[in-house]
């Protein structure tokens, strides 16, 4: 199985990743420089980046999007003034031909930091109700904490399984 975790520089991605004790996260900083952080779960590849900023390496994502299943998508709850980037990032990473057939899991991260926006609010700024052909789930997380996390991931494991 093939995922990949994306969002916004600081949604929480790293820190999900080292939460989940998925014990060697390796990061490699390809030639053109952007990180790329990938882990072995038992049968499960992850890879991570950071979404967002300069175009020019959009092209080198492409690489990475081949064959997968599932996108979990990271959002800083709390990060109002960017909510509408995580937005266009996410429409934009969908629209990628690789992804048509890939579930999406969001995680409204942050959730204990006092001015977060609630799932639903994040939903609505999403636009995840417009997804009609897609199978998706929002899920309310908290990273250092792990609140919420394995919630989210038994819904992907089993949105995986039916596919
Ligand atoms: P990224 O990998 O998506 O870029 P990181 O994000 O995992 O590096 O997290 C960015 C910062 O947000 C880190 O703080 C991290 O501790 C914090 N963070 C991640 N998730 C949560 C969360 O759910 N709640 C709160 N309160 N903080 C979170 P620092 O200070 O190390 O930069
Ligand atoms: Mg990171």
């Amino acid at each position: 199985m093939r995922i990949l975790m994306l969002g916004l520089d600081a949604a929480g991605k790293t820190t999900i990743l080292y939460r989940l004790k998925l014990s060697e996260v390796v990061t490699t900083i390809p030639t053109v420089g952007f990180n790329v952080e990938t882990v072995e779960y038992r049968n499960i590849n992850f890879t991570v980046w950071d979404v967002g900023g300069q175009d020019k390496i959009r092209k080198l994502w492409r690489h990475y999007y081949q064959g997968t299943d599932g996108l979990i998508f990271v959002v800083d709850s709390s990060d109002r003034d960017r909510i509408n980037d995580a937005k266009e990032e996410l429409q934009h990473m969908l629209g990628e031909p690789e992804m048509e057939n890939a579930v999406l899991l969001v995680l409204a991260n942050k959730q204990d930091l006092p001015n977060a926006m609630s799932a639903s609010d994040i939903m609505k700024a999403l636009e995840l109700q417009k997804m009609q052909h897609r199978k998706w789930f929002i899920q309310a997380t908290s990273a250092p904490t792990g609140d919420g996390l394995y919630e989210g991931l038994d819904w992907l494991s089993r949105a995986l399984c039916s596919k």
